[in-house]
């Protein structure tokens, strides 16, 4: 990232001129983000103005989405380590055949990237390094499938509402999808899955890459997977691709917002 830009990100230009730790944090992650993209080549991210623009918008979101999520932002249990099953039991898609992600796979998902796109400012693409490098959260936590049985185990990812904040959601957005790899039992659609705002700015809603310190195996969703720890197991969308904003989920498969909505599940799914 440009030093100047850098520089003044650091020292603020608005009303507050004491960064505080949080904003600290995402402008580091920023800094390591906007380093990484120009290595990568990309125009659209590397280019300053967009980048400056982005992260000139950082604050008023995150406060605007503060005041949002006010009502529903009970947190769900976190767990000690001691607590933490020795296999997090793998459900639905386990390994999947799809020829594009066996190749990206069989690379150790170097190739890989995340697409943020539709109704946002800054669509991005970020690699597996990108996401790494901005700052992460860990949680142990318990996963309920509806098929009755539950799991608990340590996760470590990006905070989704920090990935959405440079992407800069555009005002129509409302809910936000997350497409897969894979098509769940060799189906016709690809697994997907969604969130609305609120849920996906809860502060545990992750896009994690680590289960129980590890890289997240292929049976839990590599290289990426949903962590929406309020919600029933089908939500957790294994093997995520790229992250949508719509503010319809109409044209998308069935219409229900979910692979397992378009089956007759609820799309809400608050435990
Ligand atoms: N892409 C994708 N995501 C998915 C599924 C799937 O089949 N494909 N199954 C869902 C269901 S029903 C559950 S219970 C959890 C299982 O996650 P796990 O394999 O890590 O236990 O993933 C959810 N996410
Ligand atoms: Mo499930």
């Amino acid at each position: 990232m440009n030093k100047l830009i850098k520089e003044k990100l650091i020292k603020g230009d608005s009303e507050d001129q004491q960064p505080d730790r949080y904003r600290r944090k995402i402008l580091s992650g920023l800094g390591a983000l906007g380093a990484g993209l120009m290595l990568g080549g990309c125009d659209r991210l590397s280019n300053n103005k967009a980048v400056q623009q982005a992260v000139g918008s950082v604050e008023n979101l995150t406060r605007k989405a503060q005041r949002l999520v006010a009502s529903r932002q009970s947190l769900a249990q976190e767990f000690d380590a001691s607590q933490i099953a020795p296999v997090f039991r793998p459900n639905g898609e386990i390994n999947p055949q799809e020829a594009d992600y066996r190749q990206m796979a069989e690379g150790q998902f170097v190739d890989w990237r995340l697409r943020i796109d539709g109704l946002v400012s800054q669509p991005m693409e970020l690699s597996l390094t990108q996401l790494r490098d901005l700052p992460s959260r860990t949680q142990i936590t318990r996963h309920d499938c509806v098929e009755g049985w539950s799991c608990i185990g340590q996760w470590t990812g990006a905070v989704l509402g920090d990935l959405l904040d440079l992407a800069e959601p555009q005002d129509n957005a409302r809910f936000v999808v997350f497409h897969c790899a894979d098509h769940t039992f060799g189906g016709s659609d690809l697994y997907y899955e969604s969130l609305d705002m609120i849920e996906a700015y809860h502060p545990q809603t992750l896009l994690a890459y680590d289960l129980n310190g590890e890289a997240l195996p292929i049976a839990n969703g590599a290289p990426l997977r949903l962590r929406a720890e309020r919600q029933l197991g089908y939500k957790q969308a294994k093997y995520v691709m790229r992250v949508e904003l719509v503010d319809s989920f109409k044209t998308l498969h069935g219409g229900k917002g979910g692979y397992w909505e378009d089956r007759g599940y609820n799309w809400w799914a608050g435990i």
